[in-house]
């Protein structure tokens, strides 16, 4: 199959888009697909910088004489070499006192830590909480003010927590016996009990979670506080989009934060990617889908 070169230089800007039809074309065949040989002289570099897709990353060749042949060291050959894979497998990041990954901070504007983060001795003060896996929204519950944390589960157990500055959230998904782990990453290894969200028998004093969508896992998403007396009985209760599911879910919560009811909300389906109350007192949704909703109670 023969493909026209596309321009790299367009009225002296770079040609970086619209020419989908002919990216489609080239991406919906089967037949393999080569650049023209190249003018460099590629046996007389010793390092280069590859620009790929649209994520900037360094090729390193390391291995062999030739750039075409050697073996390359970047994050990019290290997604090619596990494919399939979709999360980074870093287990002792979410316990890690100093690394920021897996953590809730609290900063002040120029970026230091706020007073009254309360983390353990050795730890990053920025930190407000620790131990969680995948956090995807925070919200700050009317008249407390007190941060719930919602976030995904690995293969069960979405979790909405309630946060106290200094807490552990109890994820730790560093090797353990019983279970097998590849890349010593146990965090899909296990279930429920033996690689549990909330890890209350490595940390008796974790953080414990308010809801975990029945245990299962099917990307929970973000989280916003319904308040004022237009919302009737959801005044002061917890919606929450869990986007695999193309549910909004309230949650009606005890005064230590803990569900007593879950009810999903007659809405249309989507993936709720965004939930935030207007100063109008309505409730305004993205969705994946590329669409703002203007949400009014009845
Ligand atoms: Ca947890």
């Amino acid at each position: 199959m023969a493909h026209a070169p596309i321009p790299e230089i367009i009225d002296g800007l770079p040609n970086i888009c619209g020419w989908e039809e002919q990216v489609a074309e080239v991406t919906s065949g089967k037949a393999p697909v080569f650049l023209n040989d190249t003018n460099l002289r590629l046996d007389r570099i010793n390092s280069c910088f590859s620009i790929a897709l649209h994520m900037q990353q360094p090729l390193i060749p390391v291995g062999g004489n030739d750039i075409r042949t050697a073996d390359l060291i970047s994050n990019l050959d290290h997604m090619f070499r596990n494919q399939g894979t979709g999360d980074n497998h870093n287990a002792t990041l979410p316990q890690d006192p100093q690394r920021l990954g897996g953590k809730v901070l609290r900063i002040d504007r120029d970026g230091a830590a706020a007073p009254g983060n309360n983390v353990p001795a050795g730890f990053d003060a920025r930190i407000f909480t620790y131990g969680h896996r995948n956090v995807q929204g925070i919200a700050f519950r009317p008249g407390t003010g007190q941060p719930f944390a919602s976030e995904h589960g690995p293969n069960h157990s979405d979790e909405v927590t309630p946060l106290a500055a200094g807490g552990n959230a109890g994820w730790d998904p560093q090797n353990r016996p019983g279970l097998t782990c590849p890349d010593n990453y146990c965090g899909y290894a296990g279930n429920a009990s033996t690689m549990p969200m909330t890890d209350t028998v490595r940390f008796p004093n974790a953080l414990r979670p308010s809801w975990t969508n029945n245990g299962v896992s099917q990307g929970m998403g973000p989280c916003t506080f319904l308040t004022g007396s237009q919302w009737r009985d959801w005044n002061g209760r917890l919606a929450v989009g869990i986007m695999g599911a193309n549910r909004l879910v309230i949650l009606q919560l005890d005064s230590a934060g803990m569900t007593t009811s879950a009810v999903n909300a007659s809405i249309a389906a989507a993936r709720y990617r965004s939930l935030v109350q207007g100063p109008d007192g309505n409730l305004y949704i993205a969705t994946d889908g590329g669409e703002i909703w203007h949400v009014v109670p009845n």
